[in-house]
């Protein structure tokens, strides 16, 4: 059977990551959403190999870890990454950066996708430092290998935009103070149709699955 476990839409950041390169990849799986609870989560625990979604069951290949499955992706779907190699190394190089950092900004802006107004919070020393440096991955990348198009890498939307997406929306919910080019990288990734579409699917999720701990960002 072919699966893709994601968590509750509105908060689960890395669900994004490992359902995008899916959908990018065009992988016919069926989507089974475990909502998330206020701790670790027993279903979760149950159907997944490292008690954690993403997790992707595909044609006998069991896949977690959303940079793993990213890279599953690009098997069947290889634009995933730059063709180039300096700037496949560059792209491979940012999303690494993100899947094994930024938790300052993870820990004090939790992705609430539902909350369109944060603005202000969250911002400690450490959130401010990771957002310094995913402004400069934004400028450099896009500056270097950009080509003048909406993302990363220019007009494709790639593994790295992936990586990112959930950064983006945190940004957009708690408007740090960022440069004009990150902003419009911003806009963007939110216009992204995938994007809009976790968005809308996010919207419609019950009131039941929603979890104090991530309304009340202070
Ligand atoms: N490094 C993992 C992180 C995955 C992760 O932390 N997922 C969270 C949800 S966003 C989770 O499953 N937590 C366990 C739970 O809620 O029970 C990845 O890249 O996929």
């Amino acid at each position: 059977m072919n699966r893709l476990f994601i968590g509750t839409r509105r908060y689960s950041s890395w669900s994004l990551r490992g359902w995008l390169p899916v959908r990018l990849a065009g992988l016919d799986v069926e989507e089974v959403v475990i909502p998330i609870g206020a701790g670790p989560s027993q279903a979760i625990a149950e159907a997944t190999p490292a008690g954690l979604v993403p997790y992707l069951e595909h044609d006998g290949a069991r896949i977690w870890e959303s940079l793993a499955i990213c890279e599953y992706c690009a098997e069947f779907f290889p634009a995933l990454w730059p063709e180039e190699r300096v700037a496949r190394a560059q792209a491979r190089s940012i999303a690494s950066e993100m899947h094994a950092g930024f938790r300052g900004l993870r820990a004090a802006m939790p992705m609430n996708l539902l909350r369109h107004d944060y603005a202000g919070r969250g911002q400690t020393p450490e959130s401010l430092a990771d957002i310094f440096r995913v402004d400069k991955i934004f400028a450099e990348t896009r500056e270097k290998f950009g080509a003048g198009g909406d993302f990363l890498f220019g007009e494709k939307f790639g593994a790295a935009d992936v990586m990112y997406a959930p950064v983006v929306a945190r940004l957009l919910t708690y408007r740090p103070a960022i440069s004009p080019a990150s902003q419009s990288y911003c806009d963007a990734v939110r216009a992204h149709p995938l994007v809009d579409a976790w968005y809308r699917a996010a919207a419609e999720e019950p009131q039941s699955w929603v979890l104090a701990k991530y309304e009340h960002v202070q």
